[in-house]
C-alpha cells in the first residue's frame, strides 16, 4: 500500500462547489445518483478525479450527456475524466448494498437503520467524489424510502420539503446552506423515535433539537439533551459560538465504530455515548455521554465551520475540540477530578502509544491508513497542545486567539499552523519554539534537582530535559516546556505563590532568593505540560505534599508518586516500606475538608499498566504481585475506616448531582479495599452492594471486584448479571468487559470462552471492544506467560479483518509493546504480528499497524 505524506500536499485541481444527491433507498440495493458542479482550480489541463472505494459507475454523464464507456476509466477505484472547459456538471449513479456493508464506513444498515459514516474517507464507498477535506461543497440531498420501513429520513442542514409516492414509498429533500467537506455528510432512514427539545441562541433564533433513538430508548435520552442544550449555552458563553441552522439532530446507533461523528447538523452516536439511566449506566458512562455530546457539538465550529486542510491536520480538530470538551465537563463538574482523569487517560493510553512502535507526531509526515491515526496522540497530546497555549497566553489572550482563528478560517480548511499563527497574532507571543510540538514525538522527560544553600539562603533550580528517539526521529531538539512550580515551607506549610517557568532549554537554572530552610518542591502542578518529571524528592517530601499541596493534580500527583516508588522499589526485590502510603491514605481519608471524588482519585494504586510503563522492562506478574500484595496490606491496616466509609457514605435514593457521583466513588472504592483486605464477610458485603444497589455505578463496582475473587458470590452476581440485562446490549457489554477486566487466575481462558458464547458477535464494535479490548488491557492476563492472550487477541484480529478492517486494526497496538517484555513474551507476541500479516488478503488497515510493530 502506498504512503501518503504531509509534504505532499497540492491543492486541488477541481473544486465542486455543489452537489445534490439523490438517494433511492432500500438495505439490498440503494441508487445513488450524485450531480456535481465542477469547477477548474488554476489553470491547467489536468483531468477529473472522482474518488470511488467498490464503485461500479452505471452511467456517467457530462452536461447531460451520457458519456461512452470508452470516454472515463477507472484508476484504483476512481473515476477519471477529461473535461475541456472551466465548468461542468458531472452526473453518476451507482448500487450499493447496505445491508452487507460490515466495514461500517459508508452507507450501512444498523438494527433495522440506514446510516452512514463518511470520516475520514467513507464517502467516497457512497459515490464517486473528491474525497479531501479542502473541497467545501453547498449540498442539498433528497431521499426515497419505503415509508413503512424508514418513516424517518434524516440528513445535514435543514429539511425543505417531504412527501408519499403512491407506491408506500415516500420521500424527503434537505439543503445544508454551509459548505462542507464530504467527510461531513450523513443521512439516517428509519424507525426512530424523537426526543424534541428547542434551544434560543444567544442572537436570539430558536433551534430545533432532536435526539432520535428506537421508541424503547426513549426514557434514556434525557441526559443526553441535556447535555446538547449546556453545550451549547457553554460554547457562546465561553467561546462566543452560535449554533447556525435551524434544527440540530442526533442519531444513536448500535454498530458503530467510533464514539460518534459531528456530520453537520445530523450527529450520528455510537448508543453507548446517547443512552443512559440510573439502571443500565454507571457514572462513568453518564460522563461520557455529556463529553461525547459536547465534543460532537463543539465540532460544529472547530471541525465544521474551520474544517481541515488535509488529514495531517485532524488535530487542529481534535486536538482543539478535546480540549474544549474537556473544560466544558470540568465547568459542569469538578476541575480538580477532571483534570485527574484526564491525565490517568493519557498516561494508560497515550504515553504507551508515545514510546513504542506506533509513536508519531501529533501532525504527523506520513500514513498508509488514516483511521489508523485517529489516535490519543492526535486527541489527548492534541489537546495537551492547546492547554499549553491557554496557560502561557491566559485567559484573555487565548480567547483573543480563538476569535481571531475563528474569524479569519471560518469557511475554510485550515492547517495546525493557522492555529498557531493566530494564537501568535491575536494573543502576542511567540510560538516558534512551541511548534516543535507538533512536529516531535516521544514524551519528554525533565529531570529537576532542587538545592537549598544555609548561606545565601539561595534556592536553585536545575530542570534538564531530554525527548527521547521515536520511529524516524532519532534526533530531538529542546521543546518549550511550561511548568508551574510552587516552593513550599514544610514548617507552615504554605508556599509564595505559584510561577510559572518556561524550560526552553537542555538544561536551565532558575534561583529563587532568601529561604531559611530548604523547601519542598511542586511541580507541573495542574500538569501543566505533558511530560515526565523525575525529582530528587524522598518519600518524606512527597508525604508532606500529599497532605499539603494547595494544587489538587499536584497534591495527587505526590500521593500516586509515593505508591510508585514503594511498588516499583518491591518489584525491583526491594524492601520498599508501605508505612508511608498507608498513612498517607488514612491521612487523606480522614481529611474533613476534601471533595469525596478527589479522595477517591487520591487513595487509587497506580494500574499494573503505568507502573509497568515506569520499567525498562515490564514484568506482569511480578507487578500483578506487588499491587496485589499493598492493596491487601492498605486494606487489613485501615479495614475499620474502610468499613465506616462503605457503610457512612449508602445513600437514600439515586441522584447525579456532583456529590452523589463522588459518594459512589469513593463508596466503590472502600468496598475494593474492604474486599481487598481479605476480610471473611468482604464477599458478602460486595454481594449485598450489588444486590440492593439502585443503580449501576454500584452494581458494577461490586461486580467488578467479586470478579476478581473466586468466592461462591462471583458465579452468583455474574449469573444475576447477565440474566437481568442479557437482552440490553450495552449493558451486557458490561457483563463480558467485567470478565475481561478481572485480576482472576483463569481470565485467559474465560475470555477464550466468552469469545464462543452465544451472545458475542464480532459484528458489533462495542461488544469486541467490551471482551478483546479489555482483555488486551489486562496487561496481567494478556501478558499471560503462555502467549495464550496474544493468541485469542491475534485470532480475533484476524477474524475481524475480514469484516470490519478498521475495528481490527485498533487491536494491534497492545502486541506491539513486545520490545519492552522479556525475550519469551516478545518471541511470542513478534510470532502473532508476524502470523497476522501472513494472512492473504490482509486489510491495508491492519497491515501499517503489525508492520510498525514489528520494527
Ligand atoms: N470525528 C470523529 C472521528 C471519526 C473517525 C473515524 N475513523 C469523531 C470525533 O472525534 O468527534
Ligand atoms: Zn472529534
Amino acid at each position: 500500500p502506498a504512503i501518503i505524506r504531509r509534504t505532499d500536499y497540492r491543492a486541488p485541481d477541481w473544486l465542486v462547489p455543489d452537489v445534490a444527491l439523490h438517494f433511492d433507498l432500500d438495505p439490498a440495493l440503494t441508487k445513488v445518483r450524485a450531480r456535481l458542479s465542477v469547477t477548474r482550480n488554476g489553470d491547467h489541463d489536468r483531468l477529473l478525479r472522482l474518488d470511488g472505494d467498490g464503485l461500479v459507475p452505471l452511467e456517467v454523464k457530462v452536461d447531460g450527456r451520457l458519456l461512452a464507456q470508452s470516454e472515463w476509466h477507472l484508476e484504483a477505484g476512481a473515476l477519471i475524466i477529461a473535461l475541456a472547459d472551466v465548468a461542468h456538471e458531472v452526473e453518476t449513479l451507482v448500487e450499493l448494498a447496505p445491508k452487507s456493508n460490515s466495514k461500517l464506513m459508508g452507507l450501512y444498515a444498523s438494527g433495522g437503520l440506514l446510516c452512514t459514516q463518511c470520516e475520514a474517507e467513507g464517502f467516497r464507498r457512497i459515490t464517486f467524489f473528491p474525497d479531501r477535506p479542502d473541497i467545501l461543497s453547498r449540498c442539498r440531498v433528497h431521499m426515497v424510502a419505503d415509508k413503512a420501513r424508514f418513516p424517518i429520513l434524516l440528513a445535514n442542514g435543514d429539511p425543505i420539503e417531504q412527501g408519499d409516492e403512491a407506491d408506500g414509498r415516500h420521500w424527503a429533500t434537505w439543503n445544508d446552506p454551509y459548505p462542507k467537506p464530504c467527510y461531513l455528510f450523513a443521512l439516517v432512514a428509519g424507525d426512530l423515535a424523537c426526543n424534541a427539545d428547542h434551544f434560543v441562541t444567544m442572537s436570539g433564533r430558536d433551534v430545533q433539537l432532536g435526539i432520535w433513538v428506537k421508541e424503547a430508548d426513549l426514557p434514556r435520552t434525557a441526559h443526553a439533551m441535556q447535555a446538547l442544550k449546556d453545550s451549547m449555552a457553554w460554547d457562546e458563553r465561553v467561546y462566543g459560538r452560535e449554533y447556525d441552522l435551524d434544527v440540530f439532530n442526533i442519531v444513536a446507533v448500535a454498530d458503530f465504530n467510533f464514539g460518534a461523528m459531528e456530520n453537520k447538523g445530523l450527529n450520528i452516536f455510537n448508543s453507548r455515548y446517547i443512552l443512559a439511566d440510573p439502571e443500565t449506566a454507571t457514572d462513568i458512562d453518564y460522563d461520557g455521554v455529556e463529553g461525547v455530546v459536547a465534543h460532537e457539538y463543539f465540532h460544529n465550529w472547530s471541525g465544521n465551520r474551520v474544517t481541515c486542510r488535509d488529514w495531517f491536520q485532524l488535530s487542529l480538530k481534535e486536538g482543539f475540540t478535546v480540549f474544549r470538551d474537556q473544560n466544558f465537563s470540568a465547568d459542569m463538574g469538578s476541575h480538580a477530578v477532571k483534570r485527574i482523569e484526564d491525565v490517568r487517560i493519557l498516561r494508560d493510553g497515550q504515553f504507551p502509544e508515545d514510546s513504542g512502535p506506533l509513536a508519531h507526531p501529533v501532525r504527523p509526515e506520513s500514513y498508509m491508513e488514516i483511521s489508523n491515526f485517529y489516535t490519543a496522540t492526535i486527541y489527548n497530546k492534541g489537546a495537551e497542545l492547546i492547554r499549553m497555549m491557554a496557560l502561557m497566553l491566559g485567559p484573555e489572550r487565548f480567547r483573543a486567539g480563538t476569535d481571531l482563528y475563528f474569524a479569519r478560517h471560518d469557511g475554510q480548511a485550515a492547517t495546525c499552523e493557522d492555529f498557531v499563527r493566530a494564537m501568535e497574532e491575536g494573543g502576542e507571543i511567540d510560538l516558534s519554539q512551541f511548534r516543535l510540538w507538533y512536529e516531535q514525538a516521544g514524551t519528554p522527560r525533565v529531570r529537576a534537582l532542587l538545592s537549598h544553600d544555609p548561606v545565601t539562603r539561595q534556592v536553585e533550580l536545575t530542570l534538564e530535559q531530554s525527548v527521547p528517539p521515536t520511529p524516524g526521529q532519532p534526533e530531538k531538539q529542546p521543546m518549550a516546556i511550561p511548568l508551574r512550580v510552587a516552593l513550599f515551607d514544610p514548617e507552615s506549610g504554605t508556599h509564595h505563590g505559584d510561577e510559572l517557568l518556561m524550560l526552553t532549554q537542555a538544561e536551565q537554572r532558575f534561583s529563587f532568593p532568601d529561604f531559611a530552610t530548604a523547601p519542598i518542591l511542586s511541580i507541573n502542578r495542574g500538569f501543566s505540560a505533558p511530560v515526565i518529571v523525575d525529582t530528587n524528592r524522598s518519600q518524606g517530601d512527597l508525604a508532606f505534599l500529599s497532605a499539603h499541596d494547595d494544587d489538587p493534580f499536584a497534591r495527587y500527583e505526590a500521593m500516586q508518586q509515593l505508591m510508585v516508588n514503594v511498588l516499583v522499589g518491591r518489584i525491583g526485590g526491594q524492601t520498599a516500606d508501605e508505612g508511608a502510603v498507608i498513612d498517607a491514605i488514612r491521612q487523606t481519608l480522614t481529611d474533613p475538608t476534601l471533595d469525596p471524588a478527589f479522595v477517591a482519585e487520591a487513595i487509587r494504586l497506580p494500574s499494573e499498566a503505568y507502573l509497568g510503563d515506569q520499567m525498562r522492562q515490564v514484568d506482569p506478574d511480578a507487578i500483578h504481585a506487588a499491587r496485589e500484595a499493598l492493596q491487601r496490606s492498605i486494606g487489613a491496616e485501615l479495614e475499620p475506616l474502610w468499613r465506616d466509609v462503605h457503610a457512612g457514605l449508602k445513600a437514600n435514593g439515586f441522584a447525579l448531582s456532583p456529590a452523589a457521583k463522588g459518594a459512589r466513588k469513593l463508596r466503590n472504592a472502600a468496598l475494593h479495599y474492604l474486599v481487598a483486605s481479605g476480610a471473611a464477610d468482604g464477599p458478602a458485603i460486595a454481594f449485598d452492594q450489588f444486590s440492593s444497589a439502585d443503580n449501576m455505578t454500584e452494581r458494577q463496582a461490586a461486580l467488578g471486584t467479586l470478579a476478581n475473587g473466586v468466592s461462591p458470590e462471583r458465579v452468583a452476581a455474574l449469573d444475576i448479571f447477565y440474566n437481568r440485562y442479557s437482552a440490553d446490549a450495552l449493558t451486557l457489554d458490561k457483563w463480558f468487559q467485567t470478565q475481561a477486566f478481572a485480576f482472576h487466575p483463569d481470565t485467559v481462558d474465560l475470555v477464550e470462552e466468552l469469545g464462543r458464547h452465544k451472545d458475542f458477535t464480532l459484528s458489533n464494535p462495542n461488544r469486541v471492544r467490551a471482551l478483546y479490548g479489555a482483555f488486551s488491557g489486562n496487561q496481567w492476563a494478556f501478558h499471560h506467560r503462555s502467549g495464550k492472550g496474544y493468541r485469542l487477541v491475534a485470532d480475533c484480529i484476524i477474524a475481524l479483518d475480514g469484516l470490519n478492517p478498521q475495528t481490527a486494526a485498533r487491536l494491534v497496538p497492545p502486541l506491539g509493546r513486545w520490545k519492552r517484555f522479556d525475550t519469551e513474551r516478545a518471541a511470542l507476541m513478534q510470532a502473532e504480528l508476524r502470523r497476522i500479516l501472513a494472512q492473504p488478503g490482509l486489510s491495508k488497515d491492519v497491515t501499517e499497524q503489525a508492520r510498525k510493530s514489528l520494527d
